[in-house]
């Protein structure tokens, strides 16, 4: 047995008045939309309201940092779907992951849904999705670091949780894994869910603490 992963949070979690917005990037999609499925429904069960959900995706992960930050700002605004609604346009029903070449037209190709719900409403948390998976040149270094110092930057400039909901796998199996995809005998964990909880935490604790 694993002594890895989150304890349970130390009091029942009630998301019924949050209102939390993911963002994610569309590389390595197979696993993103098992992520981003696994993060709505652990929001869901913690008591999040669908119309209170938000998605809105951008092309990778070195984009999510500014995309957080304007999202939190309100000034990406426009009339949209619930999530939903917006799961119809992700790849949610394919059981057989397959991370394809990142070129134009595959792997960071589909088209992205467009969000959102909740014109100049405030979010209480942003949970950040992205899938760097390392490559051959330095690529994933310099994103995997910039990308998470800047997420940090940006919930602590705005005082909003902003969940770190970006893996950093050396091998496309360790990401699928991750996302709760593994090809082998065991699927692995389903890392969003934990985002989702996390979320609803943080969410609440800052409503606390003013
Ligand atoms: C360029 C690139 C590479 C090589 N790998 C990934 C990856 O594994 N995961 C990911 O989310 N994004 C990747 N990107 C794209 C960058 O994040 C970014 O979208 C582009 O460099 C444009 O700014």
């Amino acid at each position: 047995m694993s002594i890895k992963g989150p304890a349970p949070a130390p009091t029942q979690l009630d998301g019924s008045g949050l209102r939390i917005a993911i963002v994610h990037s569309r590389w390595n999609k197979s696993v993103i939309d098992a992520l981003v499925q696994g993060t709505i429904a652990s929001l869901k069960k913690h008591g999040v309201k669908d119309s209170n959900i938000a998605i809105q995706s951008v092309p990778g992960s070195f984009e999510l940092p500014l995309a957080c930050s304007k999202v939190i700002a309100g000034s990406h605004v426009q009339a949209g779907a619930t999530a939903t609604d917006l799961l119809g346009g992700l790849n949610l029903g394919s059981s057989t992951p397959s991370l394809m070449s990142p070129r134009p037209g595959s792997r960071a190709s589909t088209p992205a849904p467009t969000i959102l719900n909740m014109p100049h409403q405030p979010f209480d948390a942003v949970i950040a999705i992205g899938v760097l998976i390392k490559g051959a040149t330095m690529h994933f270094e310099y994103i995997s670091e910039s990308v998470s110092h800047a997420l940090m930057r940006v919930q602590l400039d705005t005082g909003v949780p902003v969940i770190f909901g970006v893996l950093t796998a050396l091998t496309d199996d360790q990401a699928l894994e991750r996302a709760g995809l593994g090809r082998g005998e065991n699927k692995g964990h389903n890392h969003g869910e934990d985002w989702g909880s996390a979320a609803v935490e943080m969410a609440s604790h800052t409503r606390r603490w003013g």
